[in-house]
Parts: structure tokens; sequence; C-alpha cells
């Protein structure tokens, strides 16, 4: 179009936008008019109700166009604290070498200044292929074809020369494989940024692992791979969707063709037909562009939010080895309570003086589990539980003494121990039930939810599973022996 044709375009178009504007303003000045010659009431009514449109208008137009809170990354404990927390699990027999490990492995990459990449995704999307491609100049023989069962690092060099460290990792979603996937999670959290790589459009459980590793705040790629198997436009398509899915995750997506081996049949001068294999180009020239930008804040830009992310990682399996630690815990307190208890039933004397022992002992026990759960009790919420808990085993009694009755039909060793055993097996049972109760409300309500544990009592006075019976009895004819002896 030449030049002076766009210029009377233009002409015509400002011309036409002005009349539209003078045509607007002369209109809204003659309702104005109107509106003045009103009567009051009226005038009172439309202005109100153009007013509530104007509300309206503004707080749609506000809920469209409010910035959106970016969600909280995972926290990350200080690193004292979670050393101090290592250390006190340490001191109770709790294995920690591996958590010990990791941040060792934290400062060592720190110190090694170099980028570190993960390649992450489900089984067979071309993670090793595509480990190959970016590392042309080294042999892989472990990366040819297969599935990829540990961590493997490769050292590459990023377009402008820095020195990149490539990990292959397993692929997650294998049938079985929860060992390999949890090692590929550690590798990708421990990497500055993690290239995710799909075959096609993304799966519920694909996306649930990206906002996984999104939640950790790690710098992501989505990587469509395989992309020689779609036809153009239908790749445009596949990646508009999967820049949709992945809008507040991903930094980029790139499609990519990272090789592998094709095969196909030729046909030979002389007729015959011949099974050819040959290697796929490798076309992954967006992904090293995408690379670049990506970690273009180099070690120093990136270490922090790595540091983050492998510190909040450690927060919640430290955290799950301090749950497990006081589950154990808790369950050596209820085991010498449920002993104790059995011991001072054999050993009562007079009729009704097992109560006030039983009594200490249940006191003893709620003071000990609260203090293992940090639960911050007076001595005065205590008797209130343990009176309560009485009541409970008072209207069960008859209930606890049958279960009993049973077992020791069940475990004929316990029968021919002579009289006070049924209630010496009454009380293992109780002061087991109160024990794991209290020990299963402290660790769900960080309490002494007395209703609560109530409950939980009722429902295992009532489990007579054979598992439990055993090895109560087997704990009450030890202490039974063992007082003999
Ligand atoms: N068509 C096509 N096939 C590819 C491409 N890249 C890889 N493949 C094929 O995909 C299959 C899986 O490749 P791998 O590299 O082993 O996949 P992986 O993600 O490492 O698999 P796991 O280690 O089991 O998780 C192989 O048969 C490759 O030849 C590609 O760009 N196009
Ligand atoms: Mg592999």
């Amino acid at each position: 179009m030449s030049r002076r044709l766009r210029l009377l375009l233009a002409a015509i178009a400002i011309a036409a936008l002005l009349w539209l504007l003078f045509a607007a303003a002369e209109r809204a000045l003659a309702l104005a008019q109107r509106f003045l010659t009103l009567p009051a009431w009226l005038q009172w009514t439309l202005g109100g109700a153009l007013s509530v449109f104007a509300v309206l208008g503004m707080t749609v137009l506000w809920w469209l166009l409010r910035p959106r809170r970016k969600r909280p990354f995972k926290p990350a404990p200080d690193r004292h604290d979670l050393e101090q927390r290592l250390s006190q699990l340490h001191q109770r027999g709790t294995d920690t070498h591996v958590l010990g490990d990791e941040l060792a492995n934290l400062d060592r990459r720190r110190s090694e200044q170099r980028i570190y990449v993960a390649l992450f995704g489900e089984i067979s999307t071309g993670k090793s292929t595509l480990i190959r491609a970016l590392t042309p100049a080294v042999t892989l023989s472990d990366a040819r074809g297969g599935t990829t069962r540990e961590v493997r690092h490769y050292d590459s060099e990023l377009p402008d020369g820095r020195p990149l460290v490539l990990a292959d990792v397993p692929g997650s979603r294998e049938a079985g494989g929860e060992s390999h996937e949890t090692l590929a999670r550690e590798e990708a959290l421990r990497a500055h940024a993690v290239v995710y790589l799909c075959a096609g459009d993304l799966t519920r459980s694909q996306v649930d692992e990206l906002r996984w590793l999104a939640a950790f705040g790690k710098p992501l790629l989505l990587v469509l791979n395989k992309a020689d198997q779609w036809a153009g436009d239908e790749l445009d398509v596949l990646q508009q969707r999967l820049r949709q899915q992945t809008r507040d995750i991903a930094a980029a997506v790139v499609a990519v063709s990272a090789g592998g081996s094709e095969r196909f049949q030729r046909r030979l001068a002389n007729g015959d037909i011949e099974q050819v294999e040959r290697q796929r180009k490798p076309l992954i020239e967006p992904l090293l562009k995408a690379l670049a930008r990506l970690t273009a804040p180099g070690t120093e830009g990136l270490e922090p939010l790595r540091e983050q992310a492998v510190l909040a990682s450690l927060h919640e399996r430290t955290g799950a080895l301090e749950v497990q630690a006081r589950a154990a815990e808790a369950e050596r307190i209820v085991r010498k309570y449920s002993r104790r208890a059995v011991v001072g039933a054999l050993a009562a004397v007079a009729p009704g003086s097992d109560l006030v022992i039983q009594g200490a002992l249940a006191t003893a026990l709620t003071r000990e589990l609260a203090k293992l759960y940090d639960v911050p009790v007076g001595e005065v919420q205590i008797e209130d539980f343990v009176r309560q808990a009485k009541l409970t085993l008072r209207t069960g009694s008859s209930i606890v003494l049958a279960i009993a009755g049973n077992a020791m039909k069940a475990f004929p060793g316990l029968g021919t121990l002579g009289g006070g055993v049924l209630h010496a097996f009454a009380y293992a049972l109780i002061f087991d039930s109160l024990g794991h109760a209290l020990a299963a409300s402290l660790a769900e309500r960080q309490a002494l939810d007395q209703d609560d544990a109530a409950e939980r009592l009722k429902a295992l006075l009532a489990d007579t599973g054979a598992a439990r019976l055993r090895q109560l009895a087997t704990l009450t004819m030890d202490a039974w022996r063992e007082r003999g002896a």
C-alpha cells in the first residue's frame, strides 16, 4: 500500500472517530438535559440505578484485572534449627544420615559454582535421549535406551559456554517404581532448574507433579518432546494448550525432538525388503535458547531458590522422621505403663487397692505422653481426664472383663496361671487402649481433648484383633512369670 493511501486511510479513520466522539458527547448532553427536566423522584431513582450499575461494573473490572497473588512457596526452616532437630533425632536413636548427607550435598554444590539442571518427567518421555542430544561430545553408554533406574550426572555446556551439569533421573509413574520416583523428585529439588518432559497433553498426575515442583519455587521449563510425531498446526494447538495449563508454573513451553531411533523398511533394487534403523536428527534449538534465558541469573542468582527448595524438602522429611520417632517413643511408654498396670494388679493385696495404684499409673502415663507431644497440661486437667477415663471404663468394665475372659480361652497358657490373671490381663487391655487413644489424640489435636480421647478409647477397647490380644497376653504372662521368679 502506498504511503499516500495509508495517510488517506488514517485521516478517514481519525475523522470517523472524531465524528463518533462528537455524536456520543451530543447524545450525552441531550440525555443530561432531559434528565434535568424529570421530576425529582425519577431523577433519584434513575441516578441510584446508574450508580449501582457503575459500582457493579467497577467491581467486575477489578475482579478481572486484579493482580494475581503468587502462591507462597513451601516454608523453608532456618538452617540452624534444622540441624538441631536432626541432632535431637540422632540422639534419640533415629538414623538421620541420609538427611545429613543432603545438607552436605547442598553445601558442596554451592561451592562448585556450576549450574545443575534436572531432566524430569514420566517414563519414556525421552529424558535420556535428550541428555544424549544435549551432550553430544560424551559417549553415554548408559543413556542409550532402556529404563533409567538411578540418578546420573553429565557435564555439558550452555550455549554461551558456561558449564552445566545435567541430571538424568528415573521416570515417574512406573508401576512399582515408587522408590525410583522418590530419587527423581529429590534430585529435581537439588537442581537449580528443572526441564520437565512430556510427549503430549498433560495428564492430571503430570500437572500435579509440575505443581509440586512449583510449590518449592523451582524454575521450570516444560518441554514437549517427540515433536516429530505431530503435524505443524497440531503442534501449535498442543503447545498453546500446554502454555495455558502451566501459565503460572512454567517459565516457558518449548517443543523439541530429542532424537531417538526410527525404524523403517527399504525396498532394494533386487526387490528384497530391508529393515533399517537409524538415529533421528535431534532438533533442540528452542530448548537451548529457553535454557540460556532460564539460567541467565547464573549460580549466584539461582542458588537462593535452590537452597530454599532443598531446605523446605528437608523440613518435610525431618518432620516425617519426628512423627515416626514420637510414635515409637509413645509405643514404648504405653507398653511400659501397661506392664506396670499388670504388675500392680498381680501385686494387689487387699481388694480395691489395685484401683489406687492404677489411678496413679494413669496419671503418670497421661503426663508422660503429654510431655512427649509437647502439649502443656496442668495437674487439674490430668486429674479430670483420668476421672473421665475411669467413668468410661466403669461403664465398659463388663466388656473389658468379657474380652479378657475370651482371650484367656484363646490363649490357654493364661488360664493355667490362676485367679488374679484375668484381672491383670484386663488392666493390660485397659492401659494399652488408654495409652494408644491418648497418644493418637495428642498427636492429631495437639491438645488434651477429653471427648476425642474418650471416643478413641471406646473404639480401642472394642478392638479384639488376635495379634493385639496375643501381644497383651504375652505381656501379662511375662509379668506373672517375673513376679514368680
Ligand atoms: N519419535 C520420537 N521418539 C523419541 C524421541 N526422543 C526419544 N524417543 C523415543 O522414546 C523412547 C524413550 O526414550 P528414553 O530416552 O529412554 O526415555 P526416558 O524418559 O529416559 O525413559 P525412562 O528412563 O524409562 O524414564 C525411546 O524409544 C526413544 O527412541 C523423539 O524426539 N521422537
Ligand atoms: Mg531414561
